[in-house]
């Protein structure tokens, strides 16, 4: 797909609510980080669920990539108070789990809390077809209504009630595995149906400008700052 690249970082966060950055991590790593995402699950997920978190918890693999040199440097540009990282998580999408990802914005699983943003890297190649990731550009500045839903393995609790966006104004995040893409906790995102009958991994690091413990931060403890304040 043709990234927003061309203007600076910092720039196109503020602009769209997001940021994409080809080719974060290589095709290699994405394998043995699926490999490890394949373990972890085996060893420490709820059977049948499609999120884990706490992977850098666990997994060495999951801790390095989470303050990867190549992390601290596609974030510093994008938070200039410092970057701590908070929490990951695996988003697996099994073949037969084909729905889409609803419609959210993250803060409202951390309301009350200092703002945050992740980095969603697909451990598969990504496509409209497999369950790759939604996004409404420039939905983070403005507030959203959610609701209560029910997916049947209880991983997403929340949809939006009041969206009046249209179709055209959704980018479909196709992109190879490895790449990046930065959003707010306040972009509305989402995935499309994964109908492929295929695998799809991605990893999701979450991260906060450093500071005082807040009582939500006690969850995390893999919690660490990768770069400090100034
Ligand atoms: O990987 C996905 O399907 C999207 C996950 C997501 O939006 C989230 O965990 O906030």
């Amino acid at each position: 797909m043709k990234t927003n690249t061309t203007l600076d970082p910092a720039a196109c966060f503020e602009r769209d609510g997001f940021f994409i950055m080809p080719d974060l991590i290589t095709a290699p790593e994405c394998d043995q980080l699926k490999g490890e995402a394949r373990k972890v699950l085996d060893e420490h997920a709820k059977p049948g669920a499609s999120v884990h978190l706490h992977m850098a918890h666990v997994s060495k693999l999951f801790r390095a990539l989470a303050e990867d040199q190549r992390m601290v440097n596609l974030l510093r540009p994008l938070m200039p108070d410092g970057i701590m990282f908070l929490s990951d998580k695996i988003v697996y999408k099994a073949p037969d789990k084909t729905f889409p990802t609803p419609w959210h914005v993250d803060f409202y699983y951390w309301r009350d809390t200092r703002p945050k943003l992740s980095v969603w890297i697909p451990l598969d190649d990504a496509t409209a077809k497999n369950g790759t990731l939604t996004v409404v550009p420039g939905s983070h500045k403005r507030d959203w209504r959610m609701v209560k839903m029910g997916l049947p393995s209880g991983d997403f609790q929340y949809e939006i009630s009041d969206s009046n966006w249209q179709e055209g104004d959704v980018v479909t995040c196709a992109i190879k595995r490895g790449t990046a893409i930065v959003f707010s906790d306040r972009l509305v995102h989402g995935s499309t149906p994964n109908t492929a009958a295929k695998d799809r991994y991605a990893i999701i690091g979450t991260y906060q400008a450093p500071g005082e413990d807040e009582e939500f931060d006690l969850n995390f403890p893999a919690r660490k700052v990768i770069w400090p304040t100034g």
